[in-house]
């Protein structure tokens, strides 16, 4: 199912009772992280908050804040128009199943083709919602960034952040069009930060220009289709088109539209279009930004982005989140991620059963994944391979567990962890870039990973003392004593 907007998504979670709309004038320094942190941190994730009259410098802003909108299970998976996210990873199976491929590069060549034929292609109009509204400051002095209700969400955070923007750009070699999440520091009227970490593909696009010399057209977006927002945080290959894997999702190819002041295309239905550009050398101070770690990240050196337009929506709706101490809104972004590409995981590595990022890890530090272990040092070949995927490569901690425990029940294979584990043994630790954010290593971007073997050891690993065996009820006496224990209201 596709929204027709933004505001359209949030009229399905208040008829869900998923919304709570807020009159009163609330600040956008401090005062609406706070209300949103208690509902992140509420049970199932609270509920999604609508501040109808957010306060910007204590004067009401024209536009309302929307947060927490995918911070639950439930709003996640109805922000792709499912009921429950299996859904989508079911068809991602049957995208892969269709033709068994062999190699990793022939499967997400085949998934490419496949959310093609699923009548994903995006169309092109030359009208739409997004244009309601146009300020080209080359011809009138238009809204300024310090008109939108953009979050200060930390007390020790450098500024205000824009913290759910879709970022557009181009490889100009290619023409490819990548869309990801990256944060943007608000410095002035027409002025962010534009915060790229350089293992991602924004980074890569602007260092081709860079290279080039040539200034870089980029585009941002706020709000429209809730589909948009997830495919940009989504760790898709470099190379599959955002667009194309939010049309799959929402079953509707998506209306790109021409921006004013730059060659790039944009989703026609968004509340906000930012267009812009960065241009090569330009680097300046960013942060420091209370970060997904939980931590504060400090100032680095990031690409300036300078605005030429805005175009909106007449009622545009200011989409944010925040980040910090997890569990946050974002750990039901990651999870529905793993959820949908756990086929194609599975499809290189057939022996996975199940994966989970519990919140603790945020996103990258901690990952558990079962297998159904065959042979000898089968839990290293996983570990290894994850190391090679994508983002993956950031993970920090990955324990390998045997396919019957439950990796989503962080106590249980804590049990399996420590009972099944001889410390020296069964770890290994390995050289590779580490996530920009991680403030552990000595130096940024590099670090070391940990692999922890709690998988049962076979005889040819070296074990030969007979592996025990987990002690359980028997099948038969369980369900005797089901009906014994209902008549005793047991
Ligand atoms: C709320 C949120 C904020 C994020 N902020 C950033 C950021 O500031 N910089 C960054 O490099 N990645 C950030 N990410 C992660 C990227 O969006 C994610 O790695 C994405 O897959 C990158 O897409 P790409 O591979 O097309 O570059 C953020 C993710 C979320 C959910
Ligand atoms: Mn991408």
């Amino acid at each position: 199912m596709a929204y027709r907007s933004f505001a359209h998504f949030l009229d399905e979670l208040d008829r869900m009772s998923e919304l709570v709309r807020i009159q009163e004038p609330v600040a956008t320094e401090l005062e609406i992280t706070e209300l949103a942190d208690r509902q992140m941190k509420a049970s199932e994730g609270g509920k999604a908050l609508l501040f109808e009259n957010p306060t910007i410098e204590g004067k009401v802003s024209s536009f309302p804040v929307a947060i927490n909108t995918m911070g639950s299970e439930r709003r996640m998976a109805r922000a792709l128009g499912v009921s429950s996210i299996d859904e989508i990873a079911h068809q991602m199976q049957l995208i892969l199943k269709a033709k068994p491929p062999t190699t990793l590069k022939q499967g997400w060549s085949l998934l490419k083709q496949g959310i093609d034929l699923l009548q994903a292609r995006p169309q092109h109009v030359s009208d739409g919602p997004c244009k309601e509204l146009i300020d080209r400051f080359d011809i009138c002095a238009g809204l300024s960034l310090k008109d939108l209700p953009v979050l200060h969400c930390w007390p020790k955070d450098g500024g205000r952040f824009l913290t759910l923007p879709t970022v557009y750009t181009q490889d100009p070699d290619t023409g490819e069009r990548n869309v990801g999440m990256y944060r943007m520091q608000v410095y002035d009227d027409r002025t962010t930060g534009m915060h790229w970490q350089i293992h991602k593909v924004g980074a890569r696009h602007g260092k081709r220009f860079y290279e080039r010399n040539e200034r870089m057209p980029v585009a941002v977006c706020l709000g429209g289709d809730p589909a948009y927002t997830f495919a940009a945080t989504a760790p898709l290959p470099d190379g599959l088109d955002e667009i194309l894997f939010a049309g799959f999702i929402r079953k509707k190819s998506v209306e790109l539209i021409r921006c004013e002041t730059c060659e790039l295309e944009v989703p026609a239905d968004v509340d906000f279009v930012l267009e812009g550009y960065v241009q090569p050398a330009e680097l300046r101070p960013e942060g420091p930004f209370g970060d997904h770690t939980g931590f504060y990240t400090p100032v680095d050196q990031y690409p300036v982005f300078h605005l030429t337009a805005i175009t909106r929506r007449r009622q545009a709706i200011y989409p944010a989140t925040i980040v910090g101490i997890p569990p946050m809104e974002d750990f039901y972004m990651g999870s529905a991620s793993v959820r949908i590409f756990l086929p194609v995981f599975k499809m290189n590595f057939p022996e996975i059963v199940d994966m989970a990022l519990p919140a603790e890890g945020v996103f990258h530090n901690l990952v558990f994944v079962s297998i159904r272990k065959q042979y000898p040092y089968q839990a290293y070949k996983v570990m290894h391979g994850l190391w090679g995927m994508g983002q993956m490569m950031f993970s920090k901690y990955i324990v390998v567990l045997d396919e019957d425990c439950d990796v989503h029940n962080t106590s249980e294979v804590l049990f399996r962890l420590c009972a099944n584990t001889d410390p020296q043994r069964d770890t290994t630790f390995i050289k590779n870039p580490s996530d920009s954010l991680d403030h552990a290593p000595d130096r940024p971007n590099v670090g070391s990973h940990m692999g922890i073997d709690a998988t049962r050891k076979l005889p040819s690993e070296g074990y030969h003392r007979g592996w025990p065996e987990l002690v359980r009820m028997d099948e038969k006496v369980r369900a005797r004593v089901n009906e014994l224990a209902a008549k005793l209201g047991l």
